[in-house]
Parts: structure tokens; sequence; C-alpha cells
């Protein structure tokens, strides 16, 4: 039995319910409040030990980090390719996002999404001049390949679309990157993929 602890606006953990649609798995999802301090809460620290989303729990063990997650359920499917020098290129991809991008697109985000952007405009604008560089790198990178490993879809393209799907939440000008635009709709069109919040239309995932 596989236990998804996630939180409504979490660009880490749609990632994990993205690949676990994909799979074709079934799985009981546990959504916390982070402006309540849910993941603080004693309880969730035992599951959690960073305090964070999202937390897969599988036969009773957990397995934090969004990447390690990813990795752990790819295994074995076409999502996470065999070839070790591939599979390699898949994690240097997921190391990039969490070090490059992660952090300077969802801090913004959320910030904006709290109403918070005026307040922390310089917070913001320090972010933004960390997260550009990443993203203009990925653009050059589509700009003349489909896919950012191989010649297919994997655990890679799902991890980086997320909170570049979500950049634009968080104030960035995303008009400026076509390879980008392109690849998040060939990402989004592949089998399985799931909005972040199904309830809502479009917008609330761009
Ligand atoms: N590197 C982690 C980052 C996870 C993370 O930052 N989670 C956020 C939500 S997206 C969180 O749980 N924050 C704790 C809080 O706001 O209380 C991963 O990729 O899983």
């Amino acid at each position: 039995m596989l236990r998804l602890y996630d939180s409504r606006l979490s660009g880490n953990s749609w990632k994990i319910r993205i690949l676990l649609s994909q799979l074709g798995l079934a799985y009981e999802r546990i959504t916390l409040d982070l402006q309540k301090g849910e993941t603080r809460e004693p309880s969730f620290l035992q599951i959690s030990r960073f305090a964070r989303v999202p937390v897969l729990v599988l036969d009773g063990r957990p397995i934090v980090e969004s990447g390690a997650i990813l990795l752990h359920l790819a295994e074995g499917t076409p999502y996470l390719p065999d070839d070790l020098y591939l599979r390699a290129e898949v994690m240097g991809w997921l190391f990039f996002e969490q070090a490059d991008l992660q952090k300077a697109i969802a801090i913004p985000r959320v910030l904006h999404l709290r109403g918070l952007a005026h307040a922390k405009k310089q917070d913001i604008e320090r972010l933004h001049a960390e997260g550009y560089p990443g993203l203009e790198k990925l653009d050059h990178w589509l700009l003349s390949h489909t896919w950012l490993v191989g010649e297919s879809y994997t655990i890679a393209d799902l991890a980086l679309s997320a909170y570049v799907a979500l950049a634009g939440q968080g104030g960035y000008d995303m008009a400026r990157f076509a390879g980008i635009r392109d690849w998040l709709v060939r990402v989004q069109e592949q089998r399985g993929w799931v909005r972040l919040i199904p309830e809502d239309g479009p917008a609330a995932d761009a």
C-alpha cells in the first residue's frame, strides 16, 4: 500500500502525483496544510525528518525528497532508462532542478500566492536573478532537444517541468522561453499527466 503526504499547492508533491498517475498506481493521499504548520507536528516529524512534503510511505517505510521518490517509483519503467549513462543524465537534471531552479521559483511563487509580493519585492528580485540563468540554460537545451534525456519522456522532464510550469505564478516572464514553452506542451500531453489542482482550469497550472 502506498501513502502520499502532500500539500495542495506544492510543486514537489505534484511531481509525485503525476508519476503515480502515469504508472497507474493507487495510493492514499494525506494533504497537509502548510500555513497551519502541519509539517512541524511531532507525528509528521516521525515520518519526514526534514519536515517537508512530499513523503511517500511504502509498506510502512517513508521516502523523503521528491527526486528520491521519483527515482524509486520509476525504477524498471520507461520513465527511467536502464542505460547507466542515461540514468546519470537523468540524475544530473534532477540535481540541477533542486540546486538552480526549485527554490528560486518556489519562494517567489509562495510570496505572490500569499499576497506578499510587494512587501518582499527585493527578495523576489534576488531570487529571480538566481532563477533566470537556470531557466536560460534549460531553454537553450530545449531549443535543440525534444526531451531532456535521450529520445523519450523521463522523470527528468517530469521533475523539471513542475516548477517551471509554475514560474509565471512567481512573477517570472516566461514569454521569452520558446523552447520551454513547446516542451511544456509535450510534457503535459503525456499519458496520465495530471493538473496540479484537478478542479481548477488551466490557468492554475500554468
Ligand atoms: N527538496 C525537497 C523540497 C520539499 C519542499 O520544499 N517542500 C515544501 C512544499 S513544496 C514543504 O513541505 N515546506 C514545508 C513547510 O512549508 O512547512 C523535495 O524536492 O522534496
